[in-house]
């Protein structure tokens, strides 16, 4: 028998996560439902860590990187947006519109615009104001569940045991111009295999890219793993070869076809929203640095 919708995501955004239970319930698919949960925090002025209002790197450009993974296969990718919201439907719109599976920058916003895509300012004045005061020191130090945390990273499994995910951030606050992270990168950030499950990454991008640990998750979990024991030795592949984790936070989330979830990260304060039969809960996870 197959489990009833799930939805699960990253930190305690449980405004998004009911979003995209209550798609699920309604009957829609695990792409649409996950891009929906998504677009709430995208959406979200104080979220600084995602969409309109997040926090920009170090010259004062807010950009935006998102991807989205489908039950067959198919994969989109936009990252260093800067004018466009909505970008884990503009991922979408690479995936299901081009011949392509990544656009960055200005192409990835000019299709945007063919597509119907607003052109916004996304440096809000809240934003803009916290950057004038990181200017002062321009100290850079992501700083652990604080500067770096925020990152949505969803997936939901539908009516018809399907997996679908998105992930969509503003990055590193205070970033190096140019720099791109894990979250709109297939496999590190994200990765789904409907005959398996999927797995999605949050914390500091350079680590979960050095690693792929999303295709790694999903790899193992193929391989007999529960979703808890591959989010494990996920952080344990990171923490392995990085004797700086205690300065820095990674963390992932799984799900696999049973409708099985795990959750695992380095340290403490990472939280996993899990929707299912009507009920949204804050999960609190396990942690490595104790
Ligand atoms: C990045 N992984 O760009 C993202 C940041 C993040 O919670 O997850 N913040 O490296």
């Amino acid at each position: 028998t197959k489990p009833t919708p799930i939805a699960i995501c990253t930190w305690g955004f449980s405004e998004a996560n009911r979003v995209a239970g209550a798609a699920l319930k309604a009957g829609k698919s695990a792409l649409d439902a996950a891009i929906e949960g998504v677009q709430v925090e995208e959406d979200n002025l104080k979220n600084t860590t995602v969409g309109k209002g997040g926090a920009p790197d170090r010259e004062g450009n807010v950009t935006l990187d998102a991807c989205v993974m489908s039950p067959n296969g198919d994969c989109g990718s936009v990252l260093y947006v800067s004018t466009i919201t909505h970008v884990a439907a503009l991922a979408r719109k690479v995936m299901e519109e081009t011949p392509h599976v990544i656009l960055a920058g200005e192409g990835a916003e000019e299709f945007g615009y063919t597509q119907g895509f607003k052109r916004e300012d996304l440096l809000t004045e809240e934003s803009n104001k916290a950057w004038q005061e990181w200017l002062k020191s321009s100290e850079y130090k992501p700083i652990i569940n604080i500067e770096n945390h925020d990152t949505i990273g969803m997936l939901c499994l539908d009516k018809e045991g399907d997996i679908a995910g998105a992930c969509s951030t503003s990055g590193l606050s205070y970033k190096m111009k140019g720099r791109v992270g894990d979250s709109p990168i297939i496999g590190s950030g994200l990765f789904v295999d409907n005959e398996v499950g999927g797995a999605v990454a949050t914390g500091m991008g350079e680590e979960i890219l050095k690693t792929v640990g999303s295709f790694l998750i999903v790899e193992l979990m193929r391989n007999g793993m529960s979703p808890q024991q591959a989010c494990e030795e996920a952080v344990h592949r990171i923490v392995k070869k990085n004797d700086r984790y205690k300065d820095f936070q990674a963390a992932y989330i799984a799900i696999n076809k049973a409708g099985e979830t795990g959750a695992y990260c380095i340290h403490e304060g990472f939280a996993m929203m899990k929707y299912q039969n009507d009920k949204n809960e804050n999960i609190a996870v396990d942690f490595y640095h104790k």
